[in-house]
């Protein structure tokens, strides 16, 4: 005999206006349902916003590393810390150039150009502006992050071809400061609302694993939902510690916690690709299809992040063949899907 197993979809809606805008109280009771109910809560915003189910690749350049003037407690270029990295000036455009083409033919659809400093320098920008044209060029979306931009900044590397700018939050307004002490929030937002008034699309996530709290996590992704609009991509990264840097020796996270964010970022921007990003070299795969089945639909993919290692290419594919997960196909003229 036969049976027929029914899914009972969750009693409260899942989709909100657009317009919504979401206390850090409300986003606290959703990382406490139980995990089940979080999770087919955030697969019913799944399926009504992406019902494809593709998982976007975006691969990740460092295109000028370290000699950070900034004290990001996590990061491996801050030159406050005493890591084991080796500064480098921008890269030529030709190895940029190989590396895009290989990151392409594998399968990516988006290349992401990571440089440290605080903000590009003027004398710097022509060159990031060739590189964003040339890129573009090649038929794959760009995306950059390169710290604080200026109005001009911003609109300068739009009319180059720059598709996405990436700029994180990080964590809630109250942590930053434990974080971060070379700059404030408001300047992330500011750069933000440029970003979004120069009419790139945003890409704006944060780190989780550094030692937050819940509510802290809670207050991230309050900040990230309640911008008006949301941003195109949501990067969720676990903390990867580094060597020599003030997060070097955090506990930690615990795996559903994480994917708790994860569900609940799908929930609250249920347009949103929301990334899982930095960490996945420490997490099993029924750990990362977990975070898949909590709304993931996109991934860096390829050997390297910025400065630290990345799952191999060729494993990440067997890994989304397996869990039967198609990979997004370029679009010939993506703005009829993207929300703006
Ligand atoms: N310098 C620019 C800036 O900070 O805006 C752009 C590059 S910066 C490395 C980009 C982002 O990478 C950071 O905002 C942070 O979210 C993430 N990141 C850096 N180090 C990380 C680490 N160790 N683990 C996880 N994410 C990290
Ligand atoms: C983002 O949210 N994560 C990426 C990208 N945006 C620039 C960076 C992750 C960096 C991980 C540590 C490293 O490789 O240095
Ligand atoms: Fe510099 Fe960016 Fe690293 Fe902060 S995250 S130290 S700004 S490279």
């Amino acid at each position: 005999m036969s049976q027929v197993v029914s899914f009972h979809p969750p009693a409260a809606p899942v989709t909100l206006p657009t317009d919504a805008t979401w206390p850090v109280e409300d986003i606290i009771a959703l990382f406490e349902l139980p995990l089940n109910e979080l999770l087919s809560r955030a697969q019913e915003a799944h399926k009504a916003h992406f019902p494809e189910g593709d998982v976007e690749l975006a691969t990740l350049i460092s295109i000028k590393t370290g000699g950070c003037e900034e004290d990001c407690g996590y990061c491996s270029q801050s030159s406050h810390h005493e890591t084991e990295l080796k500064a480098s000036k921008i890269l030529p455009l030709d190895e940029i150039l190989e590396a895009a083409r290989a990151a392409k033919a594998n399968g990516a659809i988006r290349f992401c150009m990571g440089a440290s400093g605080r903000s590009p320098k003027e004398r710097d920008m022509p060159k990031y502006e060739e590189i964003v044209r040339a890129v573009k060029a090649l038929g794959l979306e760009t995306c950059a992050t390169l710290g604080m931009l200026r109005e001009e900044q911003a609109l300068r590397l739009k009319e180059a071809g720059l598709d996405y700018y990436n700029h994180n939050l990080d964590t809630s307004p109250e942590y930053y400061p434990s974080v971060i002490t070379t700059r404030n929030y408001q300047e992330r937002l500011d750069t933000l609302g440029r970003v979004r008034n120069a009419g790139l699309k945003v890409c704006c996530g944060g780190i989780i694993g550094m030692g937050e709290s819940r509510r802290d996590r809670a207050g991230l992704l309050a900040q990230l939902a309640n911008l008006n609009p949301y941003p195109n991509a949501v990067p969720i990264n676990h903390l990867v510690p580094i060597a020599g840097t003030p997060l070097a020796n955090v506990e930690p996270l615990d795996t559903f916690e994480f994917a708790r964010t994860i569900a609940v970022a799908r929930i609250i921007m249920p347009k949103a690709r929301v990334r899982l990003s930095a960490g996945r070299e420490s997490m099993s795969e029924a750990e990362q299809a977990l975070c898949f089945m909590a709304g993931a639909n996109s991934i860096f993919y390829g050997e390297k992040l910025l400065t630290t290692g990345n799952a191999e290419a060729e494993k990440d594919r067997a890994l989304l063949k397996k869990l039967g997960l198609k990979i997004k196909e370029i679009e010939a003229d993506h703005h009829h899907h993207d929300h703006d």
